[in-house]
């Protein structure tokens, strides 16, 4: 913003006078702005990216040579979108990261406002409490961190952990509603047996008493055993979506919802050598790949970007991309969106194939 106008025409003194002037009264000119400020079609500043988890791992495992997860309170790689750096988001709306925990370690109790997600890649023993109540994590699983919830970690396992940690802090961020405290022990008491939150809610029945409060699942673990057994058991009679595959959202059992109130999740499974059909949506997606490889081929105006993906590579696709998947081998995905935040807003748009 300032005094050149978008169309380059020269400014003229008097007026470049007047802004100056206006400037000084924390006033702009919106005629100068407007073309930029509100454009045909979004103008988005992260890019289609990949981190590939083979070279990123060794970093990872590098961290704990450098700091303990004591010093560290969370050690986590931040995966910053290339052309969003030192802003913490991997999309304009999301924050992703990879956090390692090493045997024996703890990684203290906390809460804070933005709502979190994990997403294992890898390794065994590792578990999470929130709010007391102890779940133990397996690649592929999913646990969720509502916001305010008190969390610690800890890897009681003989290897190191890694998940993706997914958070809607760059959206909270934005707004500014910001807090978080520290539990004045390592890990706050324990709670409810573990599975205790499966077995009130995941068995379709819940106490009587209990309804849904609109906002995060109260499951806060989804196994990939059961999401991939569910996936592997539709494919048999579903038909593929020609824009997806077969992609499942996970949702709040007590509503019907999406699982997080901030944050959408999925996992889709694309059989070997299927290729979506060109879709364009205003969802900024991180994609988790679990199992499988392929390619995802973006259309970025002028050219087409090939991202080459397998199972543990991270990879984004930002707003309104349009972008096809391809499958060399059986693929199951896990990714997460800000589609639900957008969709309360009124602001979700997809569009299916070509224009
Ligand atoms: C956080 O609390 C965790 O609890 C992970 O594991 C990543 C990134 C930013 C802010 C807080 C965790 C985080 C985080």
């Amino acid at each position: 913003m300032g005094t050149k106008p978008l169309d380059g025409k020269k400014i003229s003194e008097d007026r470049k006078e007047y802004y100056g002037k206006l400037r000084g009264h924390s006033c702009a000119p919106l005629w100068e702005n407007l073309a930029h400020l509100i454009t045909p079609e979004p103008v988005i500043t992260a890019i289609p990216y990949l981190w590939d988890y083979s070279e990123i791992r060794e970093d990872l495992l590098h961290s704990a040579k450098v700091i303990s997860a004591e010093e560290a309170e969370r050690r986590v790689l931040m995966l910053e979108n290339p052309t969003l750096e030192g802003k913490a988001r991997i999309t304009e709306s999301m924050y992703a990261g990879l956090q390692l925990i090493m045997p024996g370690e703890v990684a203290r109790a906390h809460r804070h406002s933005p709502a979190a997600l994990r997403f294992i890649v890898e390794g065994s023993g590792g578990y999470t409490a929130v709010n007391g109540e102890k779940t133990y994590m397996e690649p592929g699983d999913f646990i969720i961190t509502p916001s305010m919830a008190w969390h610690d970690h800890g890897n009681d396992g003989s290897d190191p952990v890694i998940w993706m940690d997914g958070l809607d802090l760059p959206l909270v961020n934005h707004i500014g509603a910001m807090f978080m405290d520290h539990y004045p022990d390592e890990q706050f008491p324990e709670g409810q047996p573990q599975g205790d939150s499966s077995v009130r809610y995941g068995n379709n029945m819940r106490p009587i008493g209990e309804g849904p409060d609109g906002l995060d699942s109260p499951i806060f673990s989804y196994p990939y055993s059961k999401s991939r057994e569910t996936l592997e058991e539709l494919s048999k009679t579903t038909e593929w979506d020609p824009y997806h595959g077969l992609k499942l959202e996970y949702i709040d059992p007590t509503s019907g919802g999406p699982a997080m109130s901030t944050i959408s999740t999925f996992l889709q499974l694309l059989p070997k050598g299927f290729k979506t059909e060109k879709y364009q949506t205003t969802e900024n997606t991180t994609y988790s790949v679990i199992e499988g490889k392929g390619r995802i081929i973006v259309n970025m105006g002028d050219s087409t970007k090939t991202i080459e993906w397998e199972d543990r590579d991270i990879f984004v696709v930002p707003c309104w991309y349009p972008h096809q998947l391809e499958a060399d081998e059986n693929a199951t995905i896990f990714s997460f969106s800000d589609k639900v935040v957008q969709t309360k807003l009124g602001l979700y748009r997809e569009h299916r194939g070509n224009k």
